[in-house]
């Protein structure tokens, strides 16, 4: 059992990325086998400066038999701007989803709150097992749905992207992101590794997804403005969205 020791920037940050980070830190702990995953070591945590506002990035990651990488990270630019980023990279003999999620905070308010289960296969659709258990949770129910951007067309059908407008849609949002992290762990653990047939597909899918997410100009520019072009680069390539080896 890794110890959960809780960084400080965590403290600093929007409730809703605190607590999102607490809950899927919680739900990992109780359902998965979690073993440290190194990070270059430059790259755990890091400083650069936006508009003379200092960027910190703290980043947690671990490895479990079920999943190659686990990254959690949470940024901070001055008072200006919360980031919350977290992707669940599946091994690739096991056929399961990539579970996502951001959360934007500028100046103490969301102005995105995304998360979803993104299948990882050619027809692009969640097995029936994942979508019989996410059916339910009430993901419409939202008063400011955002359109999901051009390079988006690797999330599935629950993908829930939201700006939340109070308190209860906030809170919403986080138990429905629970749920999903949830249900993906519990699937995850109960499923078996696939044939090598089967391998070399996920990993073109995993390829797919990742060079779709290295599309979202809106990571690459807070990067860039902070890091430069080149660090920019290597870190949406290397870190946020690696392929499999
Ligand atoms: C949007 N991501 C954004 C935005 C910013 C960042 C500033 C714009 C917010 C807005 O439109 O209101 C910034 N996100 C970051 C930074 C990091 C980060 C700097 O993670 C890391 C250091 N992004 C993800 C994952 C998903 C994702 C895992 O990292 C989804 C599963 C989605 N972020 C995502 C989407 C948008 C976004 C869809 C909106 C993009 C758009 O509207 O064009």
């Amino acid at each position: 059992m890794l110890e959960i020791s809780k960084p400080s920037l965590r403290e600093q940050q929007h409730y809703l990325i605190r607590e999102l980070a607490d809950r899927m830190e919680a739900v990992w702990h109780r359902y998965l086998d979690l073993e440290p995953y190194y990070l270059p070591a430059e790259l755990g945590y890091v400083e650069g400066r936006l508009e003379g506002e200092k960027l910190i990035i703290e980043n947690r990651c671990y490895q479990t038999p079920q999943f190659r990488k686990i990254h959690l990270e949470l940024a901070k630019v001055g008072p200006l701007l919360d980031i919350l980023h977290c992707v669940m990279f599946p091994r690739q003999n096991y056929a399961l989803p990539m579970f996502g999620t951001d959360i934007v905070a500028g100046k103490g308010q969301i102005s995105a709150a995304i998360a979803d289960l993104s299948p990882l296969n050619s027809s692009r659709t969640l097995s029936e097992t994942y979508r019989a258990r996410l059916q339910n949770l009430p993901v419409n129910h939202f008063s400011c749905p955002r359109q999901i951007p051009e390079w988006g067309d690797i999330f599935s059908e629950f993908c829930l992207f939201v700006r939340p407008e109070s308190i209860e849609e906030e809170s919403r949002f986080l138990n429905i992101v629970e749920s999903y992290v949830e249900i993906h762990c519990k699937l995850a653990v109960a499923s078996e590794p696939v044939c090598a047939e089967e391998e070399s597909k996920i990993i073109e899918a995993q390829i797919y997804y990742c060079t779709q997410q290295q599309q979202n100009d809106k990571t690459r520019r807070v990067l860039e403005k902070a890091f430069g072009q080149d660090w920019a680069e290597h870190y949406m390539t290397e870190v946020l969205f690696d392929f499999p080896q």
